[in-house]
């Protein structure tokens, strides 16, 4: 198989960590980690970052060019909001890195070192944060479109069904200036992992219990990760357990067979300041309407549950 080459743009929190471990897991390239606003305080996910590729490090795992870039700490243009009540002080539950070792600190900016790598590779980009990262390297060159190969983005929320406002997903809401940008600028290039397949696809008792329980390292890091997160989702936002939108984005950019509902519709980003702002406009494809505008996306409705769980319990078992 070709070698893949990926950059996570992230706004580390143990979703996005997990995604890492699961890529190279996996046996692809990673070759940056570009951070954005998000989360958690900027600084805090910058430190996540590096404390991950310190812990691959210490374990025996080759990380070879791999480096954390500062991206943009706010939104193109409006205010936002972390959300530590989700995910922790600092991101990651249980867990509160501490990073002694930032050699894995890269000097340029993040957008800059987004418009490197896509020269330098064939560049899949992983999107699980905020756009605000991939918006300002596309205005800074716009033909990062035609070297970036793919973007795959957890973003949105196609039936309107949102978590950080009753209609908006936060990753959309985070920056929607940058996610219209980037909906209208990677046409055809995009797989969108919505916040409704999260939900659907959280993870049931019996399976965090097998998960947390493998007798690895990264089975108990795991619980130590997501207890809190868990927690949250479970008693306030009344699912039936942790959901993983980073980490299915992760799974169905590495196998798209996890995927098993995809459909190519036009989705554009509401990017009012109202109670609408990060609104998924999703021109659909029917039951019950006729899809207008060119589609510019592969919008995932499910995926096969089982078959991410096994993804995940390989993944948990690698070291
Ligand atoms: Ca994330």
């Amino acid at each position: 198989m070709p070698e893949r080459h990926f950059i996570i743009d992230c706004d580390t929190a143990e979703d996005d960590i997990l995604s890492l471990i699961s890529l190279l897991a996996k046996g692809v390239k990673v070759h940056a980690l570009t951070v954005v606003e998000g989360n958690v305080e900027f600084e805090t996910e910058v430190n996540n970052a590096l404390w991950a590729i310190n812990f691959l490090r210490d374990n025996g795992i080759d990380i070879e060019d791999l480096k954390v870039y500062k991206g943009s700490s706010r939104p193109l243009i409006k205010d936002f909001k972390t959300v530590e009540e989700v995910h922790g002080r600092s991101g990651l539950g249980e867990i509160s890195p501490l990073v002694k070792n930032t050699s894995f600190l890269g000097e340029e900016d993040a957008s800059t070192a987004i418009i490197n790598l896509s020269k330098k590779y064939e560049i899949e980009f992983l999107a699980i944060s905020p756009l605000t990262n991939l918006a300002l390297a596309y205005l800074r060159d716009p033909s990062v479109v035609q070297r970036i190969k793919r973007v795959y983005i957890m973003g949105g929320a196609v039936y309107a069904r949102g978590n950080i406002t009753p209609v908006a997903e936060y990753n959309f809401w985070v920056d929607p200036d940058a996610a219209k940008i980037v909906m209208n600028a990677f046409k055809k290039k995009i797989t969108l992992v919505p916040w409704e397949v999260a939900v659907k696809n959280a993870i049931d008792q019996d399976t965090f219990d097998r998960l947390s329980t493998l007798g690895t390292m990264l089975s108990s890091l795991y619980k130590d990760m997501y207890s809190f997160y868990r927690q949250f989702s479970s008693k306030m936002q009344g699912m039936r357990g942790n959901p993983h939108p980073d980490v299915i984005t992760t799974a169905v950019a590495l196998d798209k067979d996890i995927a098993v509902d995809v459909r190519q519709e036009n989705v554009n980003v509401e990017n009012c300041d109202c109670e609408s702002r990060g609104l998924s406009i999703v021109d659909y494809v029917g039951p019950g309407h006729v899809r207008k505008k060119e589609w510019n996306a592969e919008v995932v409705y499910d995926i096969n549950y089982y078959a991410f769980t096994v993804f995940l319990e390989s993944v948990l078992k690698w070291f």
